[in-house]
Parts: structure tokens; C-alpha cells; sequence
């Protein structure tokens, strides 16, 4: 993509309503415009963060055998009235009518339609065990939409709904998405501790949330030392071997870790050596449930057993803030210069700085660098614009692409360009026929 002719709206100055660093340089780096509280466009360097972010979590989860779908973000009352969340939901639900005067909401979740697709899609115990997901705008009328994207009204999430015929195997359910968390938020370069949590308006009583560290962060947390030493990354697992699935998570969760909500002091002192209790705050960019027949009871969600008897399900339901993590990676990954993407959710792999753009000899090595790059699929940003160098520099290091092409004169002389890091600030020369070849991927 060429800079002259892309659509990046930066802002040269701090945006006075942005509180925390991650709404700031979101608005700086024209990534996001705000539509109305805790509501907002999506602008095309954003989005493509956005899309890559939903991609990995899509593949983790179809990684893990969950399959997906798609329900739409209107729904009818009926079913959250069978389930009595209807009055139970408050203020949060957004509570439309439609022309025929009947009442719909814009979903916050969807655990009621998902239990009733499933209800009349399937018979058998046979047919079990299953988890679908979908990764849908969400809409929840927050008393205090803050921070951008991290506590939005309108917010992509990532929901999936499990449904077994035992207890055993719903844990297994369970676990495996936990497991997959791991996997997902260490893709993006996230160390995102599970912790015990509250089950507030989704229910049931086993929950964890994940939490990525951050001192901006909406929740107090406190946890072992221990966790930020653990191999987030490394570890491969069969997701059909129930007791692998279960070891990963029994090594998580011995370790103490919980949000303020749930902390024991004294249980923290015991377990945790003096030096290794860490006190601080933590992003929530996930959050799994298990809450049993909590919904597939009033719904009537039930299949035959293998003894013939109608049995009924038991679910659990999985969530992740995909746009929230937008916002999360960057207050994990950021200096004062601006943002740091990890290579995973990088907008573009790679950003080529002409810095005397219309001089025939630097266009033409721009250009060349910029095809032979285009040509290995890497995604290059290319400043072709005719601005000072000092402005393109500045621009390039607010939008954290991994890796700067830098081409000038000085170096055209000795026929080499000045390729640099931007999270180590490392630079190199090379020369301008390897430098394809060097970020080739
Ligand atoms: C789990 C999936 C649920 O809604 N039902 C379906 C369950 N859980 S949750 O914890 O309430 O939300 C899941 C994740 O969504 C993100 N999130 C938000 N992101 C941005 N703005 C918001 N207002 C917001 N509310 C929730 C969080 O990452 C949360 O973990």
C-alpha cells in the first residue's frame, strides 16, 4: 500500500479525551474514530489490526474443535424471556421494538439462541459433544463506556457455547478451551494469567478470566511471580487427550492468581513467598464459563441418552474481547515514540520510507524494494508521500510496523538502505539489493 494514496488520518497532538495510552495513540495513529460513547468506526489501519486479531482467534478455536457460525446481533426478547434474563439483564440490554411493536434487543451474548439452535439441530447423544462459536458486534449500554475500545458500548467479541452430556466430559469442554486461550492471547505476544473470577450476569459458579497485565488496567490482581516464568508458547497438545488437556490446566491454576473480587489475603500469604506476590492491574481480555444446565433447562435443551431417557445438556460458554485486545496489546507494547505491534497482528509487516520522494534514483530503489517485498507476500507500507523526512519518521514509529525500510541519499550513495527494528531500535545497513531478501520472511 502506498502512503500517498491510503486513508491514515493521524493527529499530531495528544486527543484531550483519551485517558489511558492505548485510546491515545489509537486516535493519534488514526486507527479508530470515536461515533458516539463507547461506539466506533473502525478506520483501515485499525481494522486490518482488528481482522488479524479475530484470525488467530479463529484459528485457535477451530484448532480446538469448535466449529463456527454466525447469529445475527438482533434478537427476539422470547427467548430471554424464557430464560428470565429478559428483566434480569437491566439497563446494559439495548431494548428495541421493531415495526410490529415487538420487542427485540441488540445482543450482549447469546447463550439463549445458541441453546435453541442446538436444541433443534441435534437428537442423539451421539451427537455430542459439540461447540460452536461466532465472533459478532456485541451491545452492552455501559453506565461508564471508557479507555476506547477496551470498555466499549459496541465491542466485537468472540463467543463460544459448548454442550455435553456429562459433567466429565463438560470439564473436558472446558478445559480445552482454556488451553486454547493460552495458545491465542501468546500468538499475539500476550501473557494473559487465568485467574478464579465472578460469574455475574452469565452464571454458574466455575469461571476464569484472563488477564493481561498492564498499570492501566480496570482490575486489581494478585499472583504468583511464578506465572511470568511459566512456557506460555511452547507447548503443542492433543486436544483429544483429556488427561494432557487437564495437566495444562492444573499447572495454571495451582498457582495463586485472582482479581480483587475473589482475592483471599491470607490464602495469598500462605501459598506465595513474600517475594513472589505480585500486586497489580490487569486487562480482562477473556473470560470462560461453566454454568451446567443453567440456560438448556428453561429452553428444553435436551437429546436422547443411551439408555433412551431425555437427558439435559450441560454447557458452558467462552468468551474473548477481540476489539478489547486491540487496545490491550498496545498498553502491553508500546513506547514513547508509539505503538509496537507483535509480528503476529502487525497492519503491515513493513514500512519503506522514501525520504526524497520524486528524486528518480530513490524512487526507483523504493520501488523495487516495495515489489520485490509485495512479491515474497510481505505487507508493505510504502511513505511515497513528498513530506520531510523527520514527519515520516515520526509517522512510522506512532504506527509500530516491525520492521522500517529507510532510503536516502547518503545511503544511495553506497548503495544501501537502513533497515530498523522498532521494538529493539536496532539498525542495520544493507544493501539495497539484499534488503528484499533480508525481511523476506
Ligand atoms: C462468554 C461468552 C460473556 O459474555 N457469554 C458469551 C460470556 N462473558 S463476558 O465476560 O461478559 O465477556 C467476554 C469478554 O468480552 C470482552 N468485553 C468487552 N470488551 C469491550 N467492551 C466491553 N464493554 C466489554 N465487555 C466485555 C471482555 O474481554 C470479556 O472477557
Amino acid at each position: 500500500m502506498r502512503l500517498s494514496q491510503y486513508f491514515l488520518p493521524i493527529l499530531r497532538d495528544d486527543p484531550k479525551e483519551a485517558e489511558i495510552v492505548s485510546h491515545k495513540l489509537m486516535l493519534r495513529a488514526g486507527m479508530i474514530r470515536q461515533e458516539a460513547a463507547g461506539s466506533y468506526s473502525w478506520l483501515p489501519l485499525g481494522f486490518r489490526v482488528l481482522k488479524k486479531i479475530e484470525q488467530i482467534v479463529r484459528e485457535e478455536q477451530d484448532r480446538a474443535g469448535a466449529i463456527e457460525v454466525l447469529m445475527p446481533t438482533l434478537q427476539s426478547a422470547d427467548l430471554w424471556r424464557k430464560s428470565g434474563r429478559y428483566e434480569a439483564y437491566g439497563k446494559e440490554m439495548l431494548r428495541i421494538k421493531d415495526r410490529h411493536d415487538r420487542d427485540m434487543l441488540y445482543g450482549p451474548t447469546n447463550e439463549e439462541m445458541i441453546t435453541d439452535i442446538f436444541r433443534s439441530g441435534v437428537q442423539s447423544y451421539k451427537d455430542l459433544p459439540r461447540n460452536l462459536y461466532h465472533i459478532q458486534w456485541k451491545f452492552r449500554d455501559e453506565v461508564r463506556p471508557r479507555f476506547g475500545v477496551m470498555r466499549g458500548r459496541e465491542f466485537l467479541m468472540k463467543d463460544a457455547y459448548s454442550f455435553d452430556l456429562s459433567r466429565e466430559a463438560g470439564q473436558h469442554s472446558y478445559n480445552k478451551m482454556f488451553v486454547s486461550y493460552l495458545k491465542t492471547f501468546a500468538r499475539m505476544g500476550l501473557k494473559a494469567v487465568p485467574m478464579r473470577a465472578e460469574t455475574g450476569p452469565i452464571g454458574g459458579k466455575d469461571s476464569h478470566e484472563f488477564l493481561i497485565l498492564a498499570p492501566t488496567g480496570e482490575s486489581e490482581v494478585f499472583f504468583d511471580k511464578a506465572f511470568l516464568d511459566m512456557d506460555w508458547s511452547a507447548f503443542e497438545i492433543d486436544y483429544d487427550d483429556v488427561g494432557a488437556v487437564s495437566k495444562v490446566v492444573e499447572d495454571f491454576t495451582s498457582k495463586y492468581a485472582a482479581t480483587d473480587e475473589m482475592h483471599d489475603a491470607a490464602d495469598f500469604e500462605r501459598r506465595v513467598p513474600t517475594a513472589a506476590r505480585v500486586n497489580g492491574r490487569g486487562i480482562e481480555v477473556g473470560h470462560i464459563f461453566f454454568f451446567g444446565d443453567k440456560y438448556s433447562e428453561p429452553l428444553e435443551c435436551k437429546v436422547q441418552g443411551p439408555d433412551g431417557k431425555m437427558v439435559t445438556l450441560l454447557s458452558g460458554s467462552y468468551g474473548i474481547g477481540v476489539s478489547r485486545l486491540v487496545g490491550g496489546i498496545i498498553e502491553a507494547s508500546h513506547d514513547d515514540a508509539g505503538i509496537i505491534w507483535p509480528e503476529s497482528v502487525a497492519p503491515f509487516d513493513v514500512g519503506l520510507i522514501n525520504i526524497k520522494a520524486g528524486d528518480a534514483e530513490a524512487d526507483a530503489a523504493c520501488e523495487k524494494i516495495y515489489k520485490g517485498l509485495s512479491a515474497k507476500g510481505r505487507d508493505v507500507l510504502y511513505d511515497d508521500r513528498n513530506q520531510p523526512g523527520g514527519a515520516k519518521f515520526a509517522t512510522m514509529d506512532l504506527i509500530g510496523l516491525p520492521w522500517q525500510v529507510i532510503v536516502g541519499p547518503r545511503g544511495l550513495k553506497e548503495g544501501i538502505a537502513e533497515v530498523k527494528n522498532r521494538k529493539t531500535g536496532a539498525r542495520e545497513n544493507v544493501a539495497l539489493d539484499r534488503v528484499v531478501e533480508r525481511l523476506a520472511g
